[in-house]
């Protein structure tokens, strides 16, 4: 599991190479952002509930065969497993954010994953639309232009990070489809 820190020196350490030059930008702006990479972090994690139930509904409403006998969460003990399954994939991503990397999601989340699916009989196409769902939420919370939760925060420019954000989700997108 690397960290934006970690990552610079793993990678320096393979060449024999000190950190300096462009990396070293990368790493200045790593921190002058921190503060909003928290905020980021924070918004998401308090909005988690709110996130991944909207996102289960939105794929029942847009197809209720899901939760019908013989779909994929019929029963209460499958749309419980569904919950939690975005509430981790949700969870995970929010660690990512504050790393700033994405191999804390990709070790102990994702790997193994669409396998797990396939076994199971988990349709990826649903968990990528709910996922899809959850992206949009997640990138409104940190861009705060969510229009029912606006967050009392400092205004700032957060575009990096939300365009950084929504790239952990095509990491999870990828790697189930
Ligand atoms: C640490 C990381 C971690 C992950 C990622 C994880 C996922 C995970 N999801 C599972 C099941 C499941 N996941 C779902 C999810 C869904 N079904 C749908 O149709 C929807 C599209 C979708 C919700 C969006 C369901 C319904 C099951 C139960 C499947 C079954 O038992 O038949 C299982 C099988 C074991 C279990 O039921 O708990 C695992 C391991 N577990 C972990 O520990």
């Amino acid at each position: 599991m690397f960290d934006a820190f970690s990552r610079k020196v793993a990678t320096a350490d393979t060449s024999g190479k000190f950190i300096g030059g462009s990396d070293l930008d990368e790493l200045k702006k790593f921190i002058s952002l921190g503060n909003r990479r928290l905020d980021a972090a924070n918004f998401i994690a308090s909005n988690s509930s709110c996130i991944v139930s909207d996102a289960v509904s939105g794929i029942v409403c847009e197809n209720s065969g899901l939760t019908e006998p013989g779909g994929s969460i019929y029963t209460n003990r499958k749309m419980a497993a569904c919950l939690r399954d975005g509430d981790i994939v949700l969870r995970y991503i929010t660690y990512a954010v504050l790393a700033g990397d994405a191999s804390v999601l990709n070790d102990r989340c994702l790997n193994g994953l669409k396998e797990t699916y396939a076994a199971l009989g988990v349709p990826t196409a649903s968990v990528g639309r709910a996922v899809g769902i959850m992206k949009a939420a997640a990138v409104a919370f940190v861009n705060n232009t969510a229009s029912q939760r606006k967050m009392t925060v400092t205004e700032g420019d957060c575009s990096d990070l939300a365009t950084e954000v929504a790239g952990y989700f095509d990491t999870v997108l990828k790697s189930i489809s």
